[in-house]
């Protein structure tokens, strides 16, 4: 019979990675699959004309990148879709959060932005009066992408903007508080690049390690669509600039006849560009409820600890707090 020893605290593989690749110094990102040099690729669906992608501020379907990873159906991600610009300036009412301490200026502070329905970093919930319209602009451009993917009928109706900077970092969590985990997560990444993990259905598999660049699109969904993941690490884009080239110009003037695009000015451009040099920012689009669906009429939906909140969703070096997940720096 096997002598019992002490009962030792396994540190599981998802966290073990997690604080491998959080260390800023000297962390081997050798095995980092970067989508730049393709993995597998996906196909995408022909529903989207090239009118419409060029309506939405989009390259023709056909010449973007679609990538998938071996063990991930439902894993897709997308490459060269924008011509080389993207609106800055998404987002009318929001909701805003920051982190408790210092910080100099507001902008500094920022850590998220929820858009239509307003997760709830408490009850990690979505409910019927905590909603505001969807932005437009940004519904018909999750619109096109998630047909380009097979999902013709995906309505963007709540989005969590994360603000990262290169101390922050995005807790192991799965986005499950939709009510509709059918249609998929869309997320679209802008200014420096991050390391994303993505593991399993549970939250202690092992996960795989990828680079996430500006101007790349995750679309989770199927098999995909509640995998465990999250943030350790934002780093520099790799081009060794303050800004990634697809940034670098000024916003365009010229926007085509029925262009969802808003003209965004010099000004508002600049400021955007700026913060980006040291700035990520990821915007996840959801749908929360399936066609016909409603809100439960009172709080049947707890989830259990393993969904996002606000505080340890977002997280600093100090500690690592599972389960809850949100950004800190
Ligand atoms: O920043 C990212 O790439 C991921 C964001 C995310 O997982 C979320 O908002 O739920
Ligand atoms: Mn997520």
């Amino acid at each position: 019979m096997a002598a019992v020893g002490p009962v030792v605290a396994r540190e599981d593989a998802f966290r073990k990675l997690f604080r491998f690749y959080r260390r800023r110094e000297g962390a081997d990102l050798t095995g980092v699959i970067d989508f730049s040099t393709p993995v597998v690729t996906s196909q995408l669906s022909d529903q989207v004309s090239d009118q419409d992608a060029y309506r939405a501020g989009l390259q023709p379907v056909k010449q973007w990148g679609a990538y998938g990873l071996k063990g991930y159906p439902g894993e897709v991600h997308l490459c060269r879709w924008s011509p080389s610009k993207i609106n800055g300036a998404v987002s009318t009412q929001v909701s805003k959060g920051s982190r408790k301490q210092e910080p100099k200026t507001l902008l500094e502070k920022l850590r998220w932005v929820t858009l239509g329905y307003h997760y709830n970093w408490d009850s990690k919930k979505y409910s019927a009066d905590h909603h505001t319209p969807f932005p437009g602009d940004l519904a018909f451009l999750s619109g096109q992408v998630a047909s380009a993917c097979g999902f013709q009928s995906f309505q963007a109706e709540a989005g969590i903007l994360n603000y990262y900077h290169f101390d922050s970092s995005l807790g192991i969590h799965v986005d499950e508080s939709e009510l509709d985990h059918s249609q998929p997560l869309i997320s679209f990444s802008f200014g420096q690049s991050s390391i994303f993990l993505l593991g399993g259905l549970k939250q202690d598999e092992a996960p795989t390690a990828m680079f996430i660049h500006s101007g790349d699109i995750m679309v989770m969904s199927g098999f995909s669509r509640l995998l465990y993941h999250a943030i350790p690490r934002v780093l520099p884009n790799p081009e060794g600039r303050a800004l990634p080239s697809c940034l670098e110009q000024t916003f365009p003037t010229d926007l085509p006849d029925g262009s969802v695009v808003d003209p965004c000015s010099e000004e508002d451009w600049q400021a955007c560009t700026k913060y980006l040099h040291t700035s990520r920012i990821n915007m996840t689009i959801r749908q929360v409820l399936a066609v016909g669906q409603s809100f439960p009429a009172e709080s049947t939906m707890d989830k259990g600890p393993d969904t996002t909140s606000s505080s340890s969703y977002h997280q600093n070096d100090s500690k690592i707090k599972q389960h809850k997940p949100h950004i800190n720096s």
